[in-house]
């Protein structure tokens, strides 16, 4: 990593231009890993008036994917992964709140969680931070949740819907013991539950008898208010 300083873009800078500059830049910082400028970058592209979800989508998810490719080509390694994902989570903190926005009214109540034996969080955190944003509680469970903890949370919480990420094709299979382990609860017919994550498909969601599939957190928004309003 290196140490660098964000210098300020020229005051004479179109708009365009400059909103297109800071973009770049985050999406390039958080491939660098350079966590520390991230939480400035995004504020200096928040105060030029970039709606949240371009930052999101053109710098982060666009930085992020291209983490993954070299990761899979082996052109990097798990620490610089790592210090990305700790880049993106230092971006997210600062658009948290532009995400959520203001006087969020709770439409309903999700459980959300990563399934055992997996850690990856960010999509799932980006999942729940816009199922906020559309007004719904959000309980986060974290990341490699047992089916016990799932039940125990809908148990004492009573929630609307349940959301299950994985993004390993060996974890995702846990999901089909979670929904059993509900069944086995007596709480299954209580909720609904939506499964995601990069391997998972509706095909997939189908066959561990899901009531709803979201390919991106998005559509995760979209499901949840088809399922429970
Ligand atoms: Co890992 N990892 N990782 N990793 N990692 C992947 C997933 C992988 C595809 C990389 C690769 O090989 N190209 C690969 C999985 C291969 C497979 O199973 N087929 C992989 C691997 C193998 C591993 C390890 C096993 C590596 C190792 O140790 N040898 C290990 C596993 C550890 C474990 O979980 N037990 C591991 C570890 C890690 C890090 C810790 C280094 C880090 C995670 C940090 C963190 O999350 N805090 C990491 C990362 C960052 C990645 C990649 C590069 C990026 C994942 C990510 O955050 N994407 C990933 C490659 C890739 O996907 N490009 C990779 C950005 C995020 C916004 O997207 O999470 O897909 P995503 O979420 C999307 C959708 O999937 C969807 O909406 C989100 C937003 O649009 N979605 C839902 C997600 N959850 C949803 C839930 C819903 C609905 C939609 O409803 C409930």
């Amino acid at each position: 990593m290196s140490e660098r300083i964000i210098s300020p873009v020229p005051e004479n800078t179109p708009n365009l231009a400059k909103q297109m500059d800071v973009l770049q830049r985050l999406c390039e910082e958080l491939q660098q890993g350079n966590f520390d400028l991230m939480a400035d970058l995004t504020r200096e592209a928040l105060r030029q008036g970039i709606e949240p979800g371009r930052i999101l989508n053109e710098a982060l998810v666009a930085g992020m994917d291209i983490v993954g490719d070299k990761f899979r080509r082996d052109e990097i390694f798990l620490p610089e992964v790592l210090i990305s994902a700790k880049a993106m989570q230092a971006s997210m903190d600062v658009l948290r709140p532009s995400l959520v926005g203001a006087g969020v009214r709770m439409a309903g109540k999700i459980v959300l969680g990563t399934v055992k034996g997996d850690i990856h969080d960010i999509g799932k955190n980006l999942v729940g931070m816009l199922r906020e944003g559309a007004g719904y509680e959000v309980i986060n469970l974290g990341t490699d949740v047992s089916a016990e903890k799932f039940v125990q949370s809908v148990k004492a919480n009573q929630p609307n819907l349940v959301g299950l990420s994985a993004l390993l094709t060996t974890t995702m299979l846990g999901m089909k013991d979670i929904i059993h382990s509900f069944v086995e609860a007596g709480v299954r017919d209580k909720i609904k539950v939506v499964v995601g994550g990069a391997p998972v498909t509706e095909d997939f969601a189908r066959n561990v008898e899901a009531d709803g599939y979201a390919p991106d957190a998005a559509r995760a928004v979209e499901k949840v208010r088809e399922l429970i309003g």
